[in-house]
């Protein structure tokens, strides 16, 4: 436990280096500017990982034998009047996150985008875009710096639900629903199942949908 707060430390202090946003957050969650603003909240088994109560990161954990077997970080944009955030709005997608158990696999850590593709403010569909090496997506534990995943032409979004397929781009993603509604982009850990063990940890440090990155001071945990 030492050893691994002690690393968590140590990451933290590099990442800082590295990215200085990354751990000092920015002055709110729902200060975004132009499309893309919105406000970040926990579910499932995540908490915030903190020291000496400052928040350095988020944990999401997914344990098979738990009552929910998942945990995420959810995005919901934020519109004005009657303005639409629509796929097509949606350009950068990131996150700097540690893998601490299990690893990479079963389809997670993976973003879900929710469609609202009738316009009753409710998710239809997702889009699904996954974190970590393609084509297959399994790796072992470890420090992961995305980049914006939107721009990757390596195969790593799910279009299967909006008529395209398991494998595809972001820009056929657009092409089949840059209309629709985005209502929620949501980080997701639900593999545990996948591991020998049971269990998948990450540490998440940074999320940034568009402009607007995850302010870890604005979270609470889920009810
Ligand atoms: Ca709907």
């Amino acid at each position: 436990m030492m050893t691994n707060l002690c690393r968590g430390l140590a990451l933290t202090a590099m990442l800082c280096c590295l990215v200085p946003e990354a751990a000092s957050a920015a002055p709110s969650s729902e200060s975004g500017s132009g499309s893309g603003s919105g406000q970040f909240s926990l579910f499932g088994d995540a908490s915030l990982w903190t020291f000496w109560r400052i928040p350095l990161g988020v944990q999401l954990t997914s344990d098979a034998a738990a009552d929910e077997p998942f945990a995420g970080i959810s995005f919901e944009p934020k519109v004005k009047g009657n303005q639409t955030f629509t796929l097509d709005d949606l350009t950068s997608l990131s996150t700097i996150l540690w893998v601490t158990e299990g690893g990479i696999g079963g389809g997670s850590p993976r973003f879900s985008i929710g469609l609202d593709e009738d316009g009753d403010g409710e998710a239809d569909n997702s889009v699904f875009v996954y974190v970590g090496d393609a084509p297959n997506f399994t790796q072992g534990t470890g420090l992961i710096f995305t980049g914006n995943l939107l721009t990757k032409t390596d195969l790593r979004v799910d279009t299967s639900q909006i008529g395209g397929t398991f494998y595809d781009t972001y820009e056929n993603a657009i092409e089949l629903a840059g209309d629709a509604a985005v209502v929620s982009v949501d980080l997701v850990v639900d593999s545990g199942w996948s591991f020998e063990e049971g269990v998948q940890s990450v540490l998440v440090f940074d999320v940034q949908v568009n402009k607007t990155k995850l302010n870890l001071r604005k979270l609470t945990a889920p009810n």
